[in-house]
């Protein structure tokens, strides 16, 4: 699987059409996939600050210079499935395995609540305690959900892979107001490379059925996998079918014990290079500048390619893990939002308030023609 993408000389694309593509995006108007590629072609780096001056403006335009924060706790690392770039894959013998009782999630919640987070991302591995056959497992989600929104007063993402489709709707009453399932690629035989032995209808599906069933959704892929311009144009059109709220890519980062330990990694200028893009395409929606792929170093670069979200803010002393990064920067105490404010200001940028957050979400609902007010009792309550 060779990157697409190799270090040929930085060659100029073509200047004219630059400007009449970004000046189109800046007005508003629809990106083609050959408009698309185009600009995922760009190499040269005063064009790409083009791009990325074109992406903040538009972030500008929806969302001023508030950006919103999100907790996040990997509340379990087990998982029966074996996706071949991740370090939690069930056949990985090196991987760190544990599971957060409630009590320690739900304190884990509170304090990042009280430190200002605006959601609480509740991720974890397919566990095969969570997916048993009894349902068992999902009772007790659905029971946790409900705790931490209580305590917390902050909507929820729940990201614990493909959830049965009979547990939505519950765990959308308990609080979970955003689901999260990255398809990772859109091109099947690549799918299927990741995520072996997995249904790419199936996960498709059920981010289908959530938002039909008011939940807000989150779509995202992996760069640096073997994808081509072309597999990315059409995630992003397979993302405005979808009508996705918040859409994300995150750079692949090899890991040890797995099967693309020795896969070369691109930098993270692909990984830039997609969200400006994405910025273009989806001008109104929540994309993440996640610190699980080069840590705190990497946020003000993916802030200035017109992210609007900083994710993965895990606390220290916890014993949480990241994903990508499942170390990098948490007990240091860089991934908390004592230090995303200090980067926040050379971006020219500000945390946003709680209500400013749950506004957006109001709005995201309506037009998703869910009354949030059958909803809002439980978020304020
Ligand atoms: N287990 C659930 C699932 O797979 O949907 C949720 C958690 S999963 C760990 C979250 C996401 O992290 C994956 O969908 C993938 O996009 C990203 N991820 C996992 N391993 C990664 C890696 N090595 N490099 C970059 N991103 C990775
Ligand atoms: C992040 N580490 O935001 C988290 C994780 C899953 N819903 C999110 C990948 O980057
Ligand atoms: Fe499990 Fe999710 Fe990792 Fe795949 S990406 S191995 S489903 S934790």
């Amino acid at each position: 699987m060779q990157n697409k993408m190799t270090s040929t000389p930085k060659m100029k694309i073509d200047p004219i059409r630059l400007n009449f593509t970004l000046a189109k995006a800046k007005e508003g108007g629809a990106l083609s996939k050959r408009d698309i590629t185009f600009l995922l072609d760009l190499e040269d780096s005063e064009q790409i600050d083009r791009l990325f001056q074109a992406a903040c403006h538009l972030r500008t335009k929806h969302f001023g210079n508030e950006i919103f924060l999100y907790g996040f706790i990997y509340a379990s690392t087990y998982c029966r499935n074996d996706c071949r770039f991740c370090f939690f894959r069930r056949s990985n013998p090196q991987s760190r395995r544990y599971r957060k009782a409630t009590p320690e999630i739900v304190a884990t919640a509170c304090r990042l609540a009280d430190a200002g987070v605006h959601l609480i991302d509740l991720t974890m591995g397919e566990d095969p305690d969570l997916f048993n056959n009894s349902g068992a497992g999902f009772d007790r989600l659905i029971d946790l959900v409900e705790t931490i929104r209580k305590a917390t007063g902050l909507p929820i993402m729940v990201s614990p892979g493909v959830i049965p489709a009979n547990m939505l709707g519950r765990l959308s009453e308990a609080g979970a107001f955003w689901y999260a399932c990255y398809q990772e690629t859109h091109q099947r035989r690549l799918f299927n490379q990741l995520r072996p032995g997995q249904d790419y209808d199936l996960r498709l599906e059920v981010k289908l059925r959530a938002h039909k069933r008011g939940m807000l959704i989150e779509e995202g892929l992996l760069c640096g996998v073997g994808e081509t311009a072309n597999d990315i144009a059409e995630s992003m059109a397979v993302m405005h079918d979808l009508d996705a709220d918040q859409v994300r890519v995150m750079n692949f980062v090899p890991q040890p014990g797995t099967p693309m330990v020795n896969r070369i990694p691109l930098d993270s200028k692909k990984e830039l290079l997609i969200s400006a893009v994405m910025r273009l395409v989806f001008p109104d929606r929540l994309i993440p500048a996640s610190l699980d792929v080069d840590g705190l170093a990497g946020l003000k670069q993916r802030l200035e390619a017109g992210a609007n979200v900083v994710t993965s803010i895990v606390p220290p002393g916890r014993g949480l893990a990241g994903v990508a990064r499942h170390s990098l920067d948490i007990e240091e105490g860089k991934r908390t939002i004592a230090s995303v404010e200090e980067i926040l200001p050379a971006c020219g940028l500000r945390p946003a308030s709680a209500e400013k957050y749950l506004s957006w979400i109001t709005r995201r609902m309506e037009a998703l023609g869910k009354s949030f007010n059958s909803i809002l009792p439980s978020i304020v309550a």
